[in-house]
């Protein structure tokens, strides 16, 4: 690799993606200083730049190659984003992207929007969905406080992102459909060269084994020799438990990685089975 190759990786630069993005590239090793006020930084330790730029600016950007990569949210990059990979899901700023009508209004399903206007700031995704649907209706675009349209008489409905649901229930508005779950995604320009493919997939490896780790647990337990075989069967693991025998006869120390998903039904089974002194530890980074 030529030393001076460097991919330039766009993240938002103030809102609600930023600290995530930030804090992710942290956790694959990579140093840097983003001081308040800059347009770009480089890492002392990888070879990668970054732009702090507007989210929504970030499609066009990578689309255009100013920057090679960057982060932004699906519903973003699906609104805003042509010729672009989707790379890499991310696993936050999760929220989806709803229809919602006054909640006084007895929905009964999408036909209510027929003929009537929607407010939003994703007309295209809407449009879509829309004509998936055979609805046809008045698209108004508003790039902010979306919420508030019905109550000023400016749309019967809203297409909106929803997290909490609390924005919605404060406007006296309810959610009735969902469009779109988004999360947080790589984005990447179509025509990298052989150099850059390179550096992101080195980026993407660190990224793999920060997310595995976080969705996985290190398990140790104590357990007498008989029972060993019946717990092993329940510790799926890397490969298979590694097994130390205890200073106390007849008993050994059972270690294994589990996946946090069926964790408590893990745990369950395990003292059902004669576990003891179980201790669950957290994994910062997993290589395969
Ligand atoms: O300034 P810039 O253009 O860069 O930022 P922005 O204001 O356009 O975006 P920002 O920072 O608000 O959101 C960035 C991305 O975060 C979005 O594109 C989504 O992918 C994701 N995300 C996750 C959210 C939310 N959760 C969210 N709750 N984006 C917006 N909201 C807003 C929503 O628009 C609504 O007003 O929060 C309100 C709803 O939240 P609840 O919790 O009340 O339901
Ligand atoms: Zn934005």
């Amino acid at each position: 690799m030529k030393n001076n190759s460097i991919l330039r990786l766009a993240i938002q630069k103030k809102g609600r993606l930023s600290e995530d993005s930030l804090r992710l590239i942290k956790e694959c090793g990579i140093k840097f200083s983003n001081g308040t006020g800059k347009l770009k930084s480089r890492a002392g330790n990888f070879p990668i730049e970054f732009l702090y730029l507007r989210d929504d600016d970030i499609p066009d950007y990578v689309a255009d190659g100013v920057a090679d990569i960057g982060i932004v949210g699906e519903n973003v990059a699906l609104e805003k984003g042509k010729n672009i990979d989707h790379i890499r899901k991310l696993g936050f700023s999760r929220c989806r992207l709803s229809l919602a009508v006054p909640k006084e209004v007895e929905y009964t399903g999408i036909e209510y929007f027929q003929n009537a206007s929607i407010a939003t700031s994703y007309p295209k995704i809407l449009r879509r969905y829309l004509d998936e649907n055979q609805v046809t209706a008045e698209i108004h675009e508003i790039s902010g406080s979306v919420e508030i349209a019905p109550s000023i008489g400016l749309a019967r409905g809203i297409c909106d992102i929803v997290s909490s649901g609390s924005t919605l229930m404060s406007n006296g508005l309810k959610e009735v459909d969902v469009i779109m779950h988004s999360e947080a995604i790589i984005i990447g320009n179509q025509n990298l060269d052989d150099e850059k493919k390179s550096i992101l997939d080195q980026l993407l490896f660190r990224i793999e084994s920060v997310q595995k780790g976080k969705n996985s647990k290190y398990i140790l337990l104590n357990a007498p020799n008989e029972k060993i075989e019946e717990i092993a069967a329940l510790l799926p693991g890397m490969r298979s438990p590694t097994v130390v025998p205890l200073a106390e006869k007849g008993w050994s120390s059972i270690h294994s990685v589990i996946n946090e998903d069926d964790f408590w039904q893990v745990i369950e089974n395990l003292k059902k089975a004669g576990a003891e002194g179980i201790l669950v530890v957290p994994i910062e980074k997993m290589i395969f």
